[in-house]
């Protein structure tokens, strides 16, 4: 018997397709791509789960306003506006921000908003990633209406967004939206669970004063890993939100073993937490084969992380984050969703 499964989509997700990106100091085609969607939704036909698709709409921009500036909505939406077919800029310029009394028009369009060359805006760019932050949204609506566990197939990413800046390939910050659309309105406490390879800046930021939402990660360590200047250990938030922030970086090539002790420490902080709901920032790129990372995760651990996790008893919202080796990101994605799903149906 299939398991059943709520999946929110974007099915116009293609028409964000960023063609290269400039990783240290050399032009690559860009690791983001329309496919890794695409493989992750052949691979859930072949599976035992049947998918209950949600196609999404899009609520509009009061979804992402208490999440990020309005100087940084308006860059990405004027900088997508500006652009042709097949036109996608990104910043060439930099520090802007460091220097609010040169605020040119033009410095402000080309890079004051942005932290790197990975996260390209073209003509379609800000509506894919309103409908991927959409997803985020109608997630935490339908865990408000009693779902016990879904997965919203977010693309582009967007743990790396911050308040007042895009970047990584990610420009609205998914789980954010998420979180702060079931704080609002639900008036209960969430925890995000990033288990991307990259440390989630974005979403560390959001929530970094606030005790409303527990943020935790595990990720490579930011001494050699991007994003650099975030995911140390001694991050643990400011304000009301001091100990409400948990990063537990980990050296390169770690593999299952150390790697399910980590999580297992992030699920003792949650569980002292005690949310009413569990949001998994799911980046797939801690894989053996990942293109652009260092961990040695098989096929297999992802449905042990998802065991634990979903053991933990609460509703848990799975986002996609990362994962870049795109033939196997369907393996991956329902490795994890059949181990979350293993859980449930026991
Ligand atoms: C996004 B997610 C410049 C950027 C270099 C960026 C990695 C972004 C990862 N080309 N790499 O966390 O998987
Ligand atoms: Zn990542």
């Amino acid at each position: 018997m299939k398991k059943q499964l709520t999946i929110i989509k974007n099915s116009r997700h293609q028409l964000h397709k960023p063609p290269f990106e400039v990783d240290a100091g050399k032009v690559t085609p860009h690791q983001e791509q329309p496919a890794r969607i695409d493989n992750i939704e052949m691979e859930i036909i072949e599976s035992e789960i049947k998918p209950n698709y949600i196609e999404i709409e899009n609520f509009g921009e009061d979804i992402i306003k208490n999440i990020h500036t309005p100087e940084l909505i308006h860059s990405v939406r004027e900088i997508s506006a500006a652009s042709s077919a097949y036109e996608y800029s990104m910043p060439y310029v930099f520090s802007s921000i460091k220097h609010p009394k040169h605020r040119s028009r033009e410095l402000k369009r080309v890079s004051y908003h942005c932290m790197d060359m990975g996260t390209p805006i073209g003509r379609d760019t800000f509506d894919t990633a309103m409908l991927s932050a959409s997803i985020a949204y109608r997630g935490a609506t339908e865990v408000m209406n009693g779902s016990k566990l879904l997965y919203g197939l977010c693309r582009p990413p967007g743990h790396h967004a911050e308040k007042n800046i895009y970047g990584g390939y990610c420009y609205f910050n998914n789980a954010g939206v998420a979180a702060m659309n079931f704080v609002k309105n639900a008036k209960g406490k969430v925890a995000v669970l990033d288990v991307d390879y990259h440390h989630g800046n974005g979403t560390q930021d959001v929530f970094y004063d606030t005790d409303a939402v527990l943020y935790v990660s595990i990720h490579g360590h930011p001494n050699s890993e991007y994003p650099y200047y975030t995911g140390f250990d001694d991050e643990t938030g400011t304000g009301k939100g001091l100990g409400y922030n948990t990063n537990i970086p980990l050296p390169r090539m770690t593999g299952e073993t150390e790697y399910m002790k980590a999580l297992e420490k992030a699920c003792e902080r949650i569980n002292k937490y005690k949310p009413d709901f569990l949001i998994i920032s799911l980046g797939l790129d801690t894989y053996k084969h990942d293109p652009i990372c260092t961990f040695r995760l098989e096929i297999s651990s992802y449905y042990n992380m998802a065991k634990r996790l979903l053991s933990l008893g609460y509703p848990v919202l799975i986002l996609q984050e990362g994962g870049y080796y795109v033939p196997d990101l369907g393996k991956l994605a329902v490795s994890f969703l059949d181990g979350a799903l293993s859980v449930l149906n026991e």
